[in-house]
């Protein structure tokens, strides 16, 4: 008899596979198997499928708990120097943010101790960062650079980005690094933000290309930092490059960058706080991913809310994400982001785990390699016991995660 070619196997589970061909809310499949070989899923099936009688792989008897896909977090600046807690200090406390700058606050701050430090300092200072996600469910995320704005210093973080894959072998993970050069007009080009961007595009990108350091470039497209004709120009050297397109775009104005990010077939844009129909129908028609953070909303106590029903009734794919960075979005959790996605902006808890997978892998480039549970993708998968999906949203500071699987691999017992 024919043994059948599964290395592992979970079964007794209930699987939320978020695949859309499967009609159930989160996908969900109950009493099924999940069975890995190699690093790829090889079959979902009801538990009592004869196939897996056969098996003569691990096997793991999930007792009914909850399988869910690898949480991703789709854009993160997880990597920086020095902190801005002061600042938040002086902001909370009525100093007004033309005083906070003016006394070297806001991301050039960040920028000056960045540069300050070296890159095993900023190693060392992201991997308790990253363990956070990790500790969550993140088996996928996304990291910007932004923060160095020399040539130096941005290849800089993007190679702790690349070192942080592998700087702790029980720490599997897969990191999606990101160019912001465009993140902030850095002190050297004050008032000179054309000759800036010519910088950007004659020495980063090509370099960042160059040694493969980056899958896309991203911008911050807003009166305060790049305007759409700087980062038209960005995209298109980006793109000459063969790199992928993202911004951060209609965050705080409408800039008309979301428009711009799809006439570029861009993965994403991101905030979209004002974004605005012609942005929508952009969006729509070119497929990019309108990715949700929630945690910059609250943080800065923005009243001004993306038009999410708009964005659903258009049919753009929403994910959310953590934006995990030290002055707008201090927070290393996925499973806050989605739960401010829900409260303050009114997803369903269906559509935030949906967000921080499937969507995600979409907003990654990655949609045919994660994000789902299905056959032929990856195997990266979560074990939780709780007994309703929504509950990884909906309670916060628990931790329900039994085991976290990356590319077929299991962590170590918690
Ligand atoms: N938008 C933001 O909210 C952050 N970056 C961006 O483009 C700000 C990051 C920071 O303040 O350090
Ligand atoms: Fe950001």
């Amino acid at each position: 008899m024919r043994l059948c070619a599964f290395d592992q196997v979970w079964t007794h589970a209930r699987i939320a596979t978020f695949d859309p061909r499967i009609p159930a809310p989160y996908g969900l499949l109950e009493n099924h198997a999940l069975a890995v070989q190699g690093d790829a899923i090889a079959a979902i099936v009801p538990d009592d499928a004869p196939e897996l009688r056969r098996c003569t792989g691990t096997v793991t008897d999930c007792r009914g708990r909850l399988i869910t896909p690898g949480l991703i977090d789709c854009h993160t600046h997880l990597i920086w120097g020095g902190s801005r807690a002061a600042e938040w200090e002086a902001r909370l406390a009525g100093v007004p943010y033309s005083e906070i700058a003016r006394r070297g606050g806001g991301i050039l701050a960040t920028v000056q101790a960045t540069r300050a430090w070296s890159e095993d300092e900023l190693l060392k200072a992201a991997i308790p960062r990253l363990r956070a996600l990790v500790a969550e469910g993140v088996t996928c995320l996304e990291i910007k650079s932004g923060y160095g704005l020399t040539l130096d210093d941005e290849l800089k973080l993007l190679r702790v980005a690349q070192r942080l894959r592998d700087a702790d072998p029980s720490l599997r993970i897969d990191i999606s690094p990101t160019l912001l050069a465009a993140h902030a007009v850095p002190p050297e080009f004050a008032g000179r933000a054309d000759d800036y961007v010519s910088f950007i595009n004659d020495a980063i990108i090509p370099a960042v290309a160059n040694h493969r350091l980056a899958e896309a470039v991203d911008v911050f497209c807003e009166a305060i930092a790049f305007s759409r004709a700087q980062c038209d120009r960005i995209f298109a050297t980006a793109k000459r490059h063969h790199l992928a397109i993202k911004g951060h775009v209609e965050q705080l104005t409408n800039s008309h960058g979301a428009e711009l990010v799809a006439q570029y077939g861009g993965w994403s844009a991101d905030h979209l706080e004002y974004l605005d129909e012609a942005g929508i129908e952009a969006m729509a028609k070119a497929g990019t991913v309108a990715v949700l953070l929630p945690g910059a909303y609250y943080f800065l106590r923005a009243t001004h809310k993306p038009p999410v029903a708009q964005l659903r009734a258009a049919g753009v794919p929403l994910a959310v994400a953590s934006d995990f960075n030290p002055g707008t979005s201090p927070f290393a959790s996925l499973r806050l982001a989605m739960n401010m996605a829900c409260v303050l902006y009114g997803l369903s808890p269906e559509e935030a785990l949906a967000g921080a997978t499937r969507e995600a892998a979409k907003a990654l480039g990655r949609g045919a390699i994660c994000g789902t549970l299905a056959v032929g993708q990856r195997a990266d998968f979560l074990l939780w016991d709780v007994s309703h999906p929504a509950e990884i949203v909906c309670s916060l500071g628990t931790h329900p995660l039994v085991q976290r699987v990356v590319a077929g691999i299991p962590d170590p017992p918690l």
